[in-house]
């Protein structure tokens, strides 16, 4: 009884893990998994990145991908998750405009480029605990392109920042997954603040090293620059 037991808890520690391997826009999702969306190093261990201030946090990329995803300004888009995203923590969306000279099939998103478009913010359920919107589900929580996004090559970026163990330094989980895309008809917003990752998040940022259980959930402060809304 025992071994079924730790078989079982093994079993949940794995599928309590997840990628995102699919960006799907207006409801229409890549065909494949990993064909615009770059195929992240936990493709098969499925486990998150948990320095904060490594490489990795930028897109945990292990290849780039072979398509460009076409996405008009103002789509809403999310991503399908392989589990079901049961870690309390927020979803939070970035872009990174590639530079003149360089393709989203090749830029490898350096420097102070990237601005963030969405983050998500808890309430408290019934047993006192704190959730996040999409929390349970298999995919990702919606969110919109800001019509005003300028058009042309990007890469998007997706974290779900997972806080269960976060109360411990580099025990906070990022499940992140980047996608090459093309904007089309977009506007003349600026985008910014501008930031780098690794660069934009600390080891002890508030949002990244907290305890869960003992906060309000406006007390929450998820990390990274101010979300850019267009
Ligand atoms: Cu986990």
């Amino acid at each position: 009884m025992q071994l079924l037991t730790g078989l079982l808890l093994a079993a949940t520690a794995v599928q309590a893990h997840y990628t995102f391997p699919r960006l799907v826009v207006n409801g229409k999702s890549e065909e494949k998994d990993w064909s615009a969306t770059r195929m992240t190093k936990n493709a098969q261990s499925k486990q998150g990145v948990e320095s904060a201030t490594s490489g990795d946090i930028r897109c945990y990329t292990s290849q780039t991908a072979a398509n460009v995803a076409t996405v008009p300004a103002g789509s809403t888009i999310h991503y399908i998750s392989t589990q079901q995203i049961n870690h309390p923590g927020p979803t939070q969306y970035y872009l990174a405009k590639v530079p003149a000279g360089s393709s989203a099939k090749t830029f490898d998103g350096s420097g102070a480029v990237w601005f963030k478009i969405a983050t998500t913010m808890p309430t408290v359920d019934n047993n006192k605990q704190l959730v996040w919107p999409g929390q349970n589900a298999y995919t990702t929580t919606n969110t919109t392109i800001p019509a005003s996004t300028p058009n042309g090559e990007y890469l998007l970026r997706v974290e779900q920042i997972a806080l269960h163990m976060a109360s411990q330094p580099n025990k906070a989980q990022f499940y992140i997954a980047c996608s090459q895309i093309e904007i089309t008809g977009g506007g003349n917003g600026t985008p910014g603040p501008l930031v780098a990752l690794p660069g934009a998040y600390k080891t002890n940022d508030p949002g990244i090293l907290v305890n869960l259980y003992s906060m309000q959930p406006n007390e929450y402060k998820p990390p990274g620059p101010a979300v850019w809304s267009g």
